[in-house]
């Protein structure tokens, strides 16, 4: 097994436990390791994003990942985690910032994160309260081409667009923090489960983007370095054409307002009764190859 430092990869760790992991590292590593406080959730719980960078003076390019925009999507979180524990604690790795800073925030919707754990397992949306019912899934409520296409304007509906674009503080939160560092981030990584694709925009629209076969090339050589760890397979390709057209998605808000050209949707591996539900003594099954995927997308970044 991969050295673990103070936080456990054969579990799904709580939000509170992810979060006293970032303020250990920031605490033991402040060379590498600096905590911001983006806001925080409607039930008002902390948002945390950790900046690691070996110089944060030298304005490298930036890798934006935030994962567990969806509740129900477990490994998302674990996957995130997973990467600043790479980053962070294993010294070889550490050449990786050589040239590129991280930024990773690892759970979007802490309450619907909780939410999963004690009360409904398949819960997705977030948990603010509405007329009828509750809660807006956060990847139908970024404002481009909101609501146009494959989401729901029934509060009741798991992919709920929300009342206006960005009617949710997470949200905000994830816009207002790309905005801040919009100029340094080259590539935005958003975690989801599951099916195994690397998925970019548009999601709104079937047609490509103009500088679709560098988003193609570049998810295809990182979905060759995730098989040749262990065979798992990545369909590479925009989410209207290789899984469905849904608008408001974070990638897509990224690429076509923030102007991030590159950015990536990914969809990890499936497991357990009903996908999302990897049982924890698979997780390390899976993160370690995704890991190998990022590797590929840092040396991409630092090498453009
Ligand atoms: N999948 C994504 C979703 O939000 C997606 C897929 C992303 C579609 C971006 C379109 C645009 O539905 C999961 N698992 O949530
Ligand atoms: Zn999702």
């Amino acid at each position: 097994r991969m050295p673990q430092g103070r936080i456990s990869f054969e579990k799904y760790n709580k939000h509170d436990e992810i979060n006293a992991y970032l303020e250990q590292l920031a605490r033991d590593h402040p060379d590498v390791a600096t905590l911001e406080n983006i806001g925080k959730s409607y039930e008002g719980r902390d948002l945390k994003i950790l900046k690691i960078s070996t110089d944060p003076s030298a304005n490298k390019p930036v890798i934006f990942v935030d994962a567990g925009i969806h509740a129900r999507e477990w490994l998302a979180p674990a996957q995130a985690t997973y990467i600043i524990n790479q980053l962070v604690e294993v010294a070889e790795n550490r050449k990786l910032l050589d040239k590129v800073d991280w930024y990773v925030l690892p759970v979007v919707n802490p309450d619907g994160y909780e939410y999963t754990h004690s009360n409904q397992r398949l819960w997705r949306k977030t948990r603010s309260v509405g007329q009828r019912c509750i809660g807006t899934d956060a990847n139908r409520n970024f404002g481009f081409h909101w609501g146009e296409i494959g989401a729901s304007t029934d509060e009741c509906s798991d992919t709920y667009m929300g009342k206006s674009a960005f009617s949710e503080v997470e949200s905000q939160a994830v816009r207002d923090c790309i905005w801040k560092y919009k100029d340094n981030i080259k590539l935005y990584l958003t975690f989801h489960s599951y099916g195994r694709y690397l998925l970019c925009p548009w999601g709104f629209t079937s047609a490509f983007p103009d500088d679709y076969d560098e988003l193609k090339a570049l998810g295809d050589n990182v979905a060759y370095t995730i098989r040749r760890v262990k065979g798992t397979i990545y369909t590479v390709g925009t989410s209207t054409n290789v899984l469905y057209a849904a608008a408001g998605g974070s990638d897509d808000w990224a690429k076509g307002v923030a102007g991030v050209q590159l950015a990536y949707t990914i969809e990890l591996p499936e497991g357990g009764s009903w996908g999302f539900d990897p049982p924890p003594h698979q997780i390390m099954d899976h993160l370690p190859e995704t890991w190998e995927g990022c590797k590929a997308y840092n040396h991409y970044i630092g090498a453009k």
